[in-house]
Order: structure tokens, then sequence, then C-alpha cells
């Protein structure tokens, strides 16, 4: 299995997604300016789609599209997604939600946008965060242990910081305790990044510690 991702990029909750069922995986990354990967290949003759998330099967095949990369994923590992009878169900209505309505609405941010829209799209953010922060289930969205729509969503949360729109408490506190995630810390490792998890991170190990000791 091969993932084209480029940093930062939703393609990272790929990458965590990947890093928690401890597969083996390729990755290269895509400079999505230039559409050139890391090793200089033409990015458009993987996929015309020029964009990521793409994911590379063993039998050659290429998945794209984020909700049916993820969905594909927590299909094959399980422990990715979340039992029971509306399962899939439930992972794929978050997934929907976080792509198509969330990710969506960063798109002022990065596009040519006036301050309006970007104000516009900050409160749309926050808005739509805090009705996906209601069905919060427990540490995760689906209980005591992250689904890949917690590794889409945190993607949201590195984003809503960058683009400081406001967040939730209970997503601040997920923030953290996804930061403190081993495959987490290693994707971004990966990725370049970890410099914008560190203090997250070290926060939630006090905090435990605090809890811990206190
Ligand atoms: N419909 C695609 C969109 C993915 C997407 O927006 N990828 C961004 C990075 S987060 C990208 O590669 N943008 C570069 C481009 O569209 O040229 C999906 O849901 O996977």
């Amino acid at each position: 299995m091969k993932l084209y991702y480029s940093p930062l990029a939703c393609s990272l909750a790929d990458h965590i997604a990947l890093l928690e069922a401890g597969v083996p995986f390729e990755r290269e990354s895509v400079n999505l300016k230039t559409k050139r990967t890391a090793s200089g290949a033409d990015f458009n003759a993987v996929t015309r789609k020029g964009y990521v998330p793409a994911l590379v099967l063993d039998s050659g095949e290429i998945l794209t599209e984020n909700i049916a990369v993820l969905d594909w994923l927590a299909t094959e590992y399980p422990t990715l997604g979340i039992p029971g009878n509306l399962g899939r169900t439930r992972v794929l209505e978050a997934l929907v939600f976080i792509s198509t309505e969330v990710h969506r609405s960063f798109k002022p941010m990065w596009h040519a946008s006036s301050e309006t829209q970007k104000a516009q799209a900050k409160a749309t953010i926050s808005k739509l965060l805090d009705i996906l922060s209601e069905r919060l289930a427990g540490n995760y969205l689906f209980g005591a242990t992250p689904s890949v729509a917690d590794f889409y969503l945190f993607v949201m949360l590195l984003w809503a910081e960058r683009y400081d729109v406001g967040i939730p408490a209970p997503f601040v506190a997920l923030r953290r305790r996804m930061a403190s995630r081993p495959a987490v810390q290693a994707a971004m490792r990966q990725e370049g990044l970890i410099s914008l998890i560190d203090s997250e991170a070290n926060a939630h190990t006090r905090e435990e510690r605090d809890h811990v000791t206190g």
C-alpha cells in the first residue's frame, strides 16, 4: 500500500489511520502546487484529480476521496471503526459531515477571500464543530477509542488552530488527547509537523500525570 499525502492536508487523517492500524505502507509527499511527488513523478499521472489523499492498494487499484479511503481503512482494519449495528453508518455520517460541511467551509481561508468572507467562514466552522461536539460519547467521538472520524476531525482541529477558529472546549481536550497518541506523533513527525503539537501533547501528559498523582 502507498499513501500519497501532503503535509497538514486532509491526507494526514489517512496517514494517522495507517499508523494506528500498524500495517506496513509506503508514503510519498506531493507538492500540491506543482503536482510533483517527492521523487519527481507527475502526480496527475497517479490520479487525474490531482488531489490527496490517494491510496494505492497492493492490487494496484487507486482509492481517492477521503471519505471512501477512510471508510475502506476502517472496513479493512476494524479497530479503526466502531462496532455494532449502526457502527459503520455512524462513522460514515460523521465522515460526511466533516468532509462536506466542516472541511468545505475552510476553503475561504486559503482562497483569495475578503476579511468578511473569512470571518463568516470562521463563524460557520465554529457552529458546525459545536454541532459535532454534541455527539461526543466519551474521550473520542464514539467512546473510549478513536475511529477514522476522529482522525479526520483532528486535522480540522489543527486547521482551526492555524486559522484562529474558535472550537468548543471538549474538542480542545480531544485535540490534546489525539496529540499525545504515539501514532499521531509519528505521523506529525514524518510530515515535519511535530512542533505544531509539542505543547498540546506535553499539556496532555501533564494533565494525565496530575490526574494520576493529584
Ligand atoms: N474531494 C476530495 C478533496 C480532497 C482535497 O481537498 N484535498 C486537498 C488537500 S486537503 C488537495 O489536495 N488540494 C489540492 C488541489 O485540489 O489541487 C476528498 O474529499 O478527498
